[in-house]
């Protein structure tokens, strides 16, 4: 007998999640220590802050970036920006390491040839959320999105291509990526508050990383 298809894919594989989205459960769990050692690096240059939407609201998450451009909202609006305001400086660069997942992973998903400029880095402690969004900010909409979760589990939340499209909650744990693009390239999605808990490789924390095309 040929090896049983239950061992052909150790970490359960590519899930379509919708036309477009597909989630690699386990993608990153070789490389998470040293996806952590990396997030570490770019908060040392520009640190995690709590920004402020054009609403006046501080966000739950605090976020930092790496890349050519990082998102940035305050009470001006939200887009990418070259340069850390916090800083004056230029965002760290993309680690080797990043650039070398989003195009494994989204090549894993059917969109060869992803080059990231920009990955934005997400930190939520207990109760921290994401509303629905959209993400509409890059310039243009034909690259997908990696995004990657870190530490703590988190539910997902994932609508469609109206606000008012009910989500479906997906569970992402530690390691898991998520690649989303094409015709799911603008549906509404968001993060529902972060249970407490503690989770060996980063304690109280989960990170997501999304890297993406911006300019
Ligand atoms: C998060 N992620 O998982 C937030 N956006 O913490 C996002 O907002 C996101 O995971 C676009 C594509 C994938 C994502
Ligand atoms: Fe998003």
């Amino acid at each position: 007998m040929n090896t049983p298809d239950l061992f052909a894919a150790p970490e359960g594989g590519v899930e379509a999640i919708a036309d477009g989205a597909v989630l690699l459960r386990g993608f990153v769990l070789d490389a998470a220590t040293a996806l952590l050692a990396e997030i570490e690096r770019v908060a040392e240059a520009a640190s995690f802050r709590h920004m402020v939407t054009p609403g006046g609201y501080e966000m739950s998450a605090a976020m930092t970036n790496c890349g050519t451009a990082g998102w940035t909202t305050d009470r001006s609006g939200y887009r990418y920006e070259r340069l850390d305001l916090k800083t004056g400086n230029a965002w760290p660069p993309l680690p080797e390491a990043f650039m070398d997942l989003a195009g494994r992973a989204a090549a894993d998903a059917g969109y060869a040839g992803c080059t990231p400029d920009a990955c934005l880095i997400n930190r939520y402690a207990p109760g921290a959320k994401l509303s629905l969004h959209q993400d509409r900010d890059e310039a243009d909409f034909t690259a997908p999105i990696v995004s990657v979760s870190l530490g703590l589990p988190a539910t997902f939340l994932f609508g469609g291509p109206r606000r008012a499209d009910r989500p479906q909650r997906i569970v992402l744990q530690h390691g898991d990526v998520v690649v989303w693009g094409g015709p799911a390239r603008l549906f509404y999605h968001g993060v529902a508050p972060l249970k407490d808990g503690v989770h060996p490789a980063t304690g109280r924390i989960r990170y997501n990383l999304t890297l993406r095309k911006a300019l």
